[in-house]
């Protein structure tokens, strides 16, 4: 797979002057978004540049006649390391549907040098190796740093202000119409620090996304807050416009909360300013700054929401922030008592800025944004009918959904050429990778069976070349006839790795107890990565590991199941898997996943869910019915319910089902080779003060089980799988990124989709 570095550079500087090209031809003469958020994975550049360029491009000529294959292109380029999970991948899919829409937006974050860990399996266990994504210059060969449009950020007071400069590098995104948006992400230059302040503690600004070090985190949001405030304003009145012009100019998109500090920010440098001495200047300041920001929440999980200790913004900020803080707090429940005498105290009470002497972002933002929506169907419900609830009763206006949709183009049309090509063929023409809807025309095909041969032909092709992967990768052989069970997301508790893993446990006693076990043979490969501190993550990836040995080592169980955990997985990766999929494992606990994306990825590519009623996977479940999705589990009344009401007992489920009971126990009884007692003690004790077994993995369990036996058992019905996987692809259109692009200019950024 290494490719020769001189050709490797000539294919790059071809493609960086094509981008360069795009970028010089962009225009900004409409209203904007600014997209602010901590993180996005992009990818690799040359993948999402080739994806977007026409076939008569010249680029196309010149890899034919450098001989270079271009998978081996895209997996030989590093992927701007700016990202985490699936916040990040959805800003990516954002940029790619907006350029392709011609929609002006640009996305703003930071530029860590080193991005989230590389991970390495080390002894059964996951290692963080420092992921470096730059050149040895620590330069990112396809971007372009705009130091004209650098702002200067000022942190502390009086005789300890701090001043530092971030510069924006720019990213850039094609869009199929071969327009393009670009990321800003913004770099630390100089710093200006006074004697007795060390300015390292700056420097780590651009180091680390998502730093542990509380301190640098509060630095790093409040850089990314003002630098965007920033450019806005200069940039309105650049264009000769009035400040109070600004939410004609500009919409600020405030990604989950980590961009919340824009607020104080904005009227902080409105007031002190441009408004002095106005008598109205308050009044001016919030109705500009309600006019310009909107809020999208990701999560209702209570350790995601941020909150902020006053003091240390008043603190490490120029005071003036955590004055507007106050400002805000006080005015907010003065307007909220007057306007809402249906409401109890311990309402109005809960939408409070500053509870505790600690700053409530989602609040400040709820308070502030003109519109607040979730990103799928059941979790903007959930928002409104209990997290948010007294704010949806305040003022249920603002609040909206705009369920998550991914880049069809990245994760099917250029994923899987072999199904873009059948696809085309069916369809007549290739319009279908702009205008998603028309995907539907496949569901005409779905009970044709050499259609159905086909396409299960080229999963198998893909199945193959994921299993060569894994091979070269993790010295595992997955025969190409198995199930392909996959499970790729960051490894979370509520996301339930560990649910998969005992029914794994589960299947390896069956089999050894009874060699005749009837079972359809199964690979289940998993793919992602625990973050560093996580320590029950971890051990989910050391009893994943654990189980590969065990299972893949025994010859008996072998035969019928394999285990394989895909070290380091990342875009690239992802764009292996997908497509190689059978079974999609969208198995969090019903309320805990926002949205999901990966379950959209698969679901395209004609993979199965296997999945509870969460998320996205409701409107997976509204589209495809019954036949054509594994259902199981508690729902997320049942869950809400039983967290209201203290009711769930872990042990219950626990002595009733004996498989369960011996499947836990093998956690601590030494049978695996590992002893894994924190999570043992999630299960039936509970583990940091939280009750056993918060994640229902045990509730749920008889229930998976049964799923997966009708996974099985359909699987021996080549025909009707087919048949429903052709089925998902037909209707995996509304997941669309540029149906959810569409659906935020319209209700949320206000602006056309696409030229007028
Ligand atoms: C999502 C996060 C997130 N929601 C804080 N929230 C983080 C919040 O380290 N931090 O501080 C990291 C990540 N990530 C995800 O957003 C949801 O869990 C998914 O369900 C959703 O699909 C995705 C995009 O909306």
């Amino acid at each position: 797979m290494t490719i020769d570095q001189k050709l490797l550079l000539e294919v790059r500087e071809a493609l960086r002057n094509r981008l360069d090209e795009y970028i010089r031809n962009m225009k900004f003469d409409s209203k904007q978004v600014l997209y602010v958020s901590m993180e996005t994975m992009p990818g690799s550049t040359i993948a999402n540049t080739l994806m977007n360029l026409p076939e008569d491009d010249p680029i196309w000529q010149k890899l034919q006649d450098l001989n270079i294959n271009y998978e081996d292109l895209v997996l030989s380029d590093p992927e701007p390391a700016l990202g985490n999970g699936g916040l990040g991948r959805l800003t990516a899919c954002i940029a790619e549907s907006c350029a392709t829409g011609d929609v002006p937006l640009s996305v703003n974050t930071l530029r860590y040098r080193t991005g989230l860990f590389r991970q390495k399996f080390v002894n059964g266990e996951q290692v963080e190796v420092s992921d470096i994504w730059c050149d040895s210059s620590g330069n990112y060969f396809f971007e372009f740093p705009l130091p004209q449009a650098a702002q200067r950020v000022e942190f502390g007071n009086g005789n300890n202000k701090v001043s530092v400069e971030m510069i924006p590098c720019l990213i850039p995104q094609i869009g199929a119409g071969g327009r393009c948006v670009v990321t800003a992400a913004c770099k630390v230059g100089e710093i200006n620090a006074p004697y007795g302040v060390d300015p390292e503690l700056y420097r780590r600004i651009d180091e680390q996304l998502y730093c542990e070090d509380q301190f640098t985190r509060l630095r790093q949001e409040y850089a990314l807050s003002s630098f965007t405030v920033k450019s806005a304003i200069r940039s309105c009145l650049a264009k000769g416009h009035r400040i109070e012009d600004l939410p004609n100019d500009f919409c600020l998109h405030i990604n989950d909360t980590h961009a919340s500090l824009m607020i104080p920010e904005l009227l902080r440098i409105l007031l002190d300013e441009h408004l002095q001495g106005r008598y109205d200047a308050w009044d001016v300041a919030w109705d500009i700054a309600t006019r310009t920001f909107v809020y999208t929440n990701h999560t209702i999980m209570a350790e995601a929401l941020e909150k902020w200790p006053l003091w240390m913004i008043e603190q490490m900020l120029p005071y003036r922030i955590g004055q507007m803080i106050i400002e805000i707090d006080r005015r907010m429940m003065e307007r909220l008592t007057r306007d809402n005498p249906q409401l109890t105290s311990k309402q109005i009470e809960s939408m409070r800025v500053i509870q505790d002497g600690m700053v409530h972002m989602a609040n400040m933002d709820i308070f502030t944004a003109y519109s607040v929506n979730g990103v799928a169907k059941i979790h903007t419900q959930i928002l409104c009918q209990r997290e948010l609830n007294a704010f949806w009763l305040a003022m249920p206006k603002k609040f909206c959904n705009v369920t998550n949709g991914v880049t069809l183009r990245k994760f099917l049309a250029f994923a899987n050429p072999g199904l873009r090509e059948l696809i085309t063929k069916l369809l007549g023409s290739d319009t279908w990778i702009r205008d998603t809807t028309k995907l539907r025309e496949l569901l005409d095909y779905a009970d044709d069976s050499s259609v159905q041969a086909s396409f299960l032909e080229i999963r198998h092709a893909e199945k193959e070349e994921l299993a060569a992967f894994i091979k070269e990768q993790r010295g595992i052989d997955i025969p190409s006839d198995f199930i392909f069970d996959v499970q790729i997301k960051r490894i979370h508790m509520y996301k339930r790795q560990l649910l998969n893993c005992l029914h794994i446990i589960y299947l390896y006693n069956q089999i050894l107890n009874d060699p005749d076990f009837d079972m359809v043979p199964t690979a289940f490969i998993f793919g992602g990565k625990a973050a560093s501190s996580y320590r029950q993550a971890k051990d989910v990836i050391r009893l994943i590991l654990r189980l590969e040995k065990i299972v893949n080592e025994n010859p008996i169980v072998s035969r019928k199941m394999r285990v394989a955990f895909v070290e380091n997985y990342n875009v690239s990766k992802a764009m292996l898997m997908i497509p190689a999929t059978d079974v999609s494992e969208q198995i969090s606990t019903a309320s805990t996943e926002a949205s999901g994306t990966g379950n959209m990825k698969l679901m395209l590519n004609g993979a199965l869910t296997l999945g509870t009623l969460d998320g996205a996977n409701v409107e997976i479940y509204e589209e495809v019915g019954d036949k054509g999705m594994f259902l199981f589990g508690l729902h997320a009344d049942e869950v809400l319910s039983y967290q209201a009401n203290g009711n769930y007992c872990s042990w219950d489920a626990y002595k009733k089902n004996p498989e369960l009971k011996k499947a836990v126990d093998m956690l601590v009884d030494g049978s695996l080779g590992d002893n894994f007692s924190e999570l043992y003690n999630e299960l039936l004790y509970g583990e940091y003060g939280n009750a056993p077994d918060r994640f229902f993995v045990l509730k749920d369990f008889e229930s998976y089980v049964k799923a997966h036996r009708h996974v099985r058992a359909f699987y021996k019905k080549p025909s009707e799988w087919a048949k429903q996987s052709i089925r998902n692809v037909a209707l995996a259109g509304r997941f669309s990124s540029d149906r959810m692009v569409r659906e935020y200019c319209e209700k949320v950024w206000k602006i056309p989709y696409g030229k007028v």
